[in-house]
């Protein structure tokens, strides 16, 4: 890369992120775009599970992908630009993956995330990054900023702090800290009484950590770029000791804000260990108070208590801005960075009009719910099938005459046999090897105007005759005089001698049950009329069924007039049969699945076959 070793982020630093960490990568892809980067800083995953596939991220408003592939090896060769990783191997597998990543030396920075790797671990890591010339962050830390330049995973925190903390654009102070936490405070800070971060690290809190203080504070000391130093130490260890001695040595020599945090143990009796592994003394030298004074001592600028912090940054960064240090630049305006619709939805502050409306049911909250009854209700009402199926179709409880109807129809047409069209499609489907899907489907597709699905338009061509004031006789002429059939009457193999029985249950039930059932009346008129001439054309069990639940929809009270009408209109009387007979053409797919019944083809001497000889096409006289 074409970086000068003091700086290994810049704005055209391009990375892989090991892990599949898709929030990580879309904060630091919209912390890109908050900065006006031209390509995203992440070129690839790296997940060695799973196989190589894409994933789908934010560009700002439009979308973009990354691949993700499964070994380093292939990341390199395919992204020759990444020289940085974001390691977020477990604490288990974060020796080993390291180890893979620094056999290849496109590779010059990584952070280890990961907290509680072992120090034998670290330490290892640690000497081989040295002898490569790799710059270990981590492990046990979010990692570090360079604003306007570059992310590591979730430093910074979300981006209404990073907005609010201005890292989107460049400061000129570079900082270093232990904790993650305590960077986050200081790019606040420096918001808002300097120019703002430069660069900021969090070396993470572990005792072995792959670079220190030192590291990074001797590489903002070479970038011209960085004007103001802040090292953010703390009690235990004693890595502040090698800052004061390359500052008194005169290799730091810019301007120095410290503090080193826990000057609080003190007021304990024994020693306290803070939340980091590497934060207790376990020498005086290591306590935050000496350390303090030693810097002070040094010639760094060191408050007198952690709040004065903000007044000596304030103050040490005028004085470079009035010895024109600094040159203070034109503010920009703060970027828009779209904000997740989901989020933005759970914040309440936008809407949308929803591409669907439905109101039968809701999944959504605690217990489902049919048409506000919630499931538990069903059930200790035991409103059965028949009050299910009122819930779903109709949004309201019928009385139980009519749910009890409702049952009775789904009973009595949920089979007629292997011989009906239906049927025989299914079991011809299933076969042919089809599973149970394809094959029902086969056979409800089947239902239609003459076989099962004659429901809606006999109940339409009845209660439109009725309601016209004709006699039986005048509907059925005005049917035949219009060549039409009426739906409702006929049947293949029943007549006056064979009744069909479900028929008269359906019948004998609606004369005992329904409060009336003039429909019915009318349609058993003309059945009369119809079988005087063929005693085949009676009432059958579609027209009977539909002709009943005109009566059921017009007169239970349950439906207004309109509700009822647009019942028929809509198709909901078919649905019965649908429904019904869905049970026996499953249970025809199951019968031939169990027999093992080999595929069927019709016998060729069952079917007339004539080709008519094909016309001869004129000879055209040709045109003289
Ligand atoms: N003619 C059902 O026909 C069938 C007439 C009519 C006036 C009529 C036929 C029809 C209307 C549709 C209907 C539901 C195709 C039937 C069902 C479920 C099932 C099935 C199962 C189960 C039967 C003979 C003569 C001709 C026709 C005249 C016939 N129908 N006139 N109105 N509706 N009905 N479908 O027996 O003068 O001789 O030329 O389309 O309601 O599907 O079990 O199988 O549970 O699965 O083949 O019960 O009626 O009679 O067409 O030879 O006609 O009667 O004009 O007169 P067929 P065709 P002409 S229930």
């Amino acid at each position: 890369s074409s970086r000068p070793s003091y700086r290994p982020f810049d704005a055209s630093t391009r990375s892989f992120v090991y892990g599949l960490q898709p929030r990580a990568i879309q904060g630091m892809l919209d912390f890109d775009y908050s900065c006006g980067r031209e390509a995203p800083s992440v070129a690839a995953m790296i997940y060695p599970f799973g196989g190589h596939h894409i994933q789908k991220f934010y560009w700002g408003t439009k979308e973009t992908l990354l691949p993700v592939y499964t070994s380093v090896k292939e990341a390199v060769e395919k992204h020759p630009d990444a020289d940085v990783v974001v390691n977020f191997a477990s604490s288990r597998s974060v020796f080993s993956s390291t180890l893979e990543i620094m056999t290849f030396p496109q590779i010059k920075a990584i952070a280890l995330i990961a907290e509680g790797v072992p120090e034998r671990h670290a330490r290892e890591i640690l000497h081989l990054a040295r002898s490569k010339n790799v710059l270990i962050i981590g492990p046990a830390t979010v990692g570090g900023i360079k604003p306007g330049c570059f992310r590591i995973g979730n430093s910074g925190g979300m981006m209404d702090n990073i907005i609010s903390s201005k890292l989107y654009r460049p400061g000129s102070v570079g900082y270093v800290s232990k904790s993650g936490g305590m960077s986050n405070e200081l790019n606040n800070i420096l918001s808002l009484v300097t120019n703002g971060t430069y660069e900021g690290i969090a070396i993470g809190g572990d005792r072995y950590p792959g670079s220190t203080f030192i590291d990074h504070l001797l590489r903002y000391e070479q970038d011209p770029d960085c004007k103001m130093l802040v090292l953010l130490g703390e009690v235990g260890g004693v890595e502040e000791y090698r800052v004061i001695d390359a500052v008194k040595k005169g290799i730091i020599k810019k301007p120095i804000v410290a503090w080193a945090i826990g000057t609080c143990a003190k007021m304990f009796t024994t020693e306290v260990q803070f939340g980091h592994a590497g934060s207790m003394a376990n020498s005086d030298l290591e306590t935050a108070d000496a350390k303090n004074a030693a810097m002070k001592a040094a010639g760094f600028v060191v408050p007198d208590t952690f709040e004065d912090l903000p007044d000596v940054l304030r103050d040490t960064y005028e004085a470079l801005v009035s010895q024109g240090t600094i040159v203070p630049t034109e503010e920009r305006d703060p970027p828009v960075i779209p904000m997740d619709y989901k989020w933005a939805q759970e914040l309440g502050i936008i809407r949308k009009p929803a591409a669907f409306i439905s109101t039968i049911s809701d999944e959504r909250g605690q217990e489902l719910m049919y048409a506000g009854m919630p499931i538990s209700e069903v059930f200790k009402e035991n409103i059965g099938i028949g009050g299910v199926v009122s819930l779903l179709w109709f949004k309201r409880r019928l009385p139980e005459y009519a749910t009890k109807f409702i049952e009775m129809v789904l009973m009595l047409t949920a089979d007629h046999g292997p011989a009906v069209s239906g049927a025989m499609n299914t079991i011809v489907t299933s076969r042919a090897g089809k599973d149970l899907i394809a094959s029902i489907c086969s056979g409800l597709l089947t239902i239609g105007s003459r076989f099962g699905g004659a429901l809606d338009e006999a109940a339409a061509m009845f209660s439109s005759a009725r309601d016209r004031g004709l006699s039986p006789r005048e509907f059925v002429d005005e049917a035949r005089r219009a060549n039409k059939l009426i739906s409702g009457i006929g049947h293949k193999i029943k007549s006056v001698n064979n009744p069909d029985f479900r028929v008269e249950l359906v019948k004998e039930y609606v004369q005992k049950n329904f409060p009336t059932h003039t429909l019915l009346d009318y349609a058993l008129a003309v059945e009369k009329v119809t079988t005087a001439k063929k005693d085949t054309l009676i009432l059958n069990v579609d027209g009977c069924i539909a002709v009943c639940f005109v009566d059921l929809l017009r007169d239970s009270g349950a439906f207004t007039r309109e509700e009822a009408d647009e019942y028929i209109k809509i198709g909901a009387l078919n649905g019965l049969f649908v429904l019904g007979r869905s049970i026996g053409f499953i249970g025809h797919h199951l019968d031939q699945k169990r027999l093992r019944a080999p595929l069927y083809r019709h016998p060729a001497d069952d079917i007339f076959i004539n080709m008519l000889p094909i016309a001869q096409p004129r000879v055209l006289a040709k045109a003289t």
